[in-house]
């Protein structure tokens, strides 16, 4: 059977440019050659799609907002890219309940808006929020920048309904509280970047919004000093983000965003913390933790945001790193051990990279409070793309085989993709990826879905 017969041709694409668009996330590594785009309006849709590939023996990429840094949603071998930006409807609020019922389609900051115009909040957040899909969030469990806070993604799903590589339509947990009969399949589909189903609709959790926030901008002598200030804001105060960024980072995002330095003292590290104001007393405990952590010698400056737009301006510097690192082609990591082993870590890691690697450029930043860093290695001018990729792949041996020294994750909050799948083992156990693939097969067998992603089989 055609594809035209399976689906209206109104809803399928080969224009040259869709191909390229939607072929590809933010990864920039691959070559994207789909052989069409496919833009269902519902679950029955997706699941004559999905009953179609079975039976034709084709390949479905699934395409959310495409932001991934893993190449996950990459489509470069002739597959069939089946984009969810036309399941776009945001539905009911259950008050009761506490969720809301949304298509895969919805963006995530447009969930994030329509709830806060109610006067709810949905916490999960991160830069891509403008163009990634609350979809793509749950195959993703997206991260961000409010886990300490808040939890990820995961937290915040009660129900999906999923359409497995097999065709069938799964309805998972219906948004119960408690539901004990056995195995909570909604947990696999979360995080399963798209190999097992595609998951067209969902109910999301919301909660109330926070209190009013101060946003801190504080500059640090090294990375014990990072724990310390991390241990004395945490145990204090309600902190809701806790992020770090290098000097090298920020003369980058100085460079490119026109932004003023916050403080003039250069320090090797930056913090952002965010703090809820949960009292009138809150701010002075603020400037008491803060006061503290300059006599003790690890800070060296900081600033408080005195409007809101100064404390805009202080998470510009931190989430327009990426942006404004876009132009050297970075090579990048996304790693996590356990918080209190960061400085340690960091410090054993920055040691390879100068001595073996002292040409490339090492920009550090991440979620620090929840152990996530990020590594960017800036691609030098003079070395061709391909000589770069080799010397950043034989570095990243030496990155995962610390990595599992500490017990950590090669992939925090990105994803494996294609980009860490031959690393997976640095994290995951053989029995682990054993077990994974035989979930795959079930969920799967004719391996229609997401083909080559996280593992070969
Ligand atoms: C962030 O934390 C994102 O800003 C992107 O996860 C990180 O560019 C990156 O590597
Ligand atoms: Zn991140």
């Amino acid at each position: 059977m055609r594809l035209e017969e399976v689906i209206d041709p109104k809803q399928i694409s080969t224009n040259k440019e869709d191909l390229t668009n939607y072929g590809q996330d933010w990864t920039r590594y691959y070559e994207p050659n789909p052989e069409a785009i496919v833009f269902p309006k519902n679950t029955q849709e997706v699941q004559a799609l999905v009953k179609w590939a079975n039976q034709e023996s084709k390949k479905i990429v699934v395409s959310g907002g495409r932001t991934g840094l893993s190449g996950g949603a990459v489509a470069k071998d002739g597959e069939i890219v089946l984009s969810l930006e036309k399941l776009n409807q945001i539905g009911s609020i259950n008050e009761i309940d506490s969720t809301i019922h949304v298509e895969a389609g919805v963006i995530t900051e447009d969930l994030q808006n329509h709830l806060r115009d109610q006067g709810y909040f949905f916490p999960v957040d991160f830069a891509a929020r403008g163009s990634s899909h609350i979809g793509g969030n749950i195959a993703t469990n997206a991260g961000g920048i409010k886990v300490l806070r808040y939890g990820l993604m995961r937290n915040w799903v009660s129900s999906l309904t999923v359409v497995t590589g097999k065709g069938d339509v799964l309805k998972l947990n219906q948004s119960l509280v408690k539901n004990a009969t056995g195995y909570d399949l909604r947990h696999l589909f979360i995080g399963s970047e798209g190999t097992l189903g595609i998951i067209t609709e969902a109910e999301i959790k919301f909660t109330s919004p926070p209190k009013p926030q101060q946003v801190l901008l504080l500059g640090a002598m090294d990375l014990d000093a990072v724990m310390n200030v991390f241990k004395t804001f945490q145990h204090n105060l309600q902190i809701t983000a806790f992020e770090l960024f290098t000097e090298l980072a920020m003369k980058y995002v100085l460079k490119s965003t026109g932004l003023n330095r916050p403080f003039s003292t250069e320090s090797p590290i930056y913090l952002l913390c965010e703090v809820e104001l949960e009292s009138s007393e809150t701010e002075g405990e603020i400037l008491t933790a803060f006061e503290k952590c300059l006599e003790e010698g690890w800070l060296s400056d900081g600033v408080i945001n005195q409007s809101e737009q100064q404390a805009k301006d202080f998470w510009r510097l931190r989430e327009d790193i990426t942006e404004s690192l876009a132009f050297a082609t970075p090579y990048k990591n996304d790693v996590s051990v356990r918080v209190s082993d960061v400085p340690k870590f960091m410090r054993s890691i920055d040691e390879v990279y100068k001595k073996e690697y002292p040409e490339f450029e090492v920009v550090w930043f991440g979620h620090i409070g929840d152990g996530n860093l990020h590594i960017s290695i800036l691609k030098p001018e003079n070395m061709s793309m391909d000589q770069f990729l080799q010397k950043c792949r034989k570095s990243d041996e030496s990155l995962f085989s610390k990595i599992q020294e500490f017990g950590g994750s090669i992939s925090a909050e990105h994803g494996v993709g294609l980009s860490k799948k031959a690393y997976l083992s640095f994290s995951r156990s053989a029995a682990e990826v054993e077990a994974m693939r035989a979930i795959k097969r079930h969920f799967d067998p004719k391996l229609v879905l997401n083909p080559g992603k996280i593992f070969d089989l």
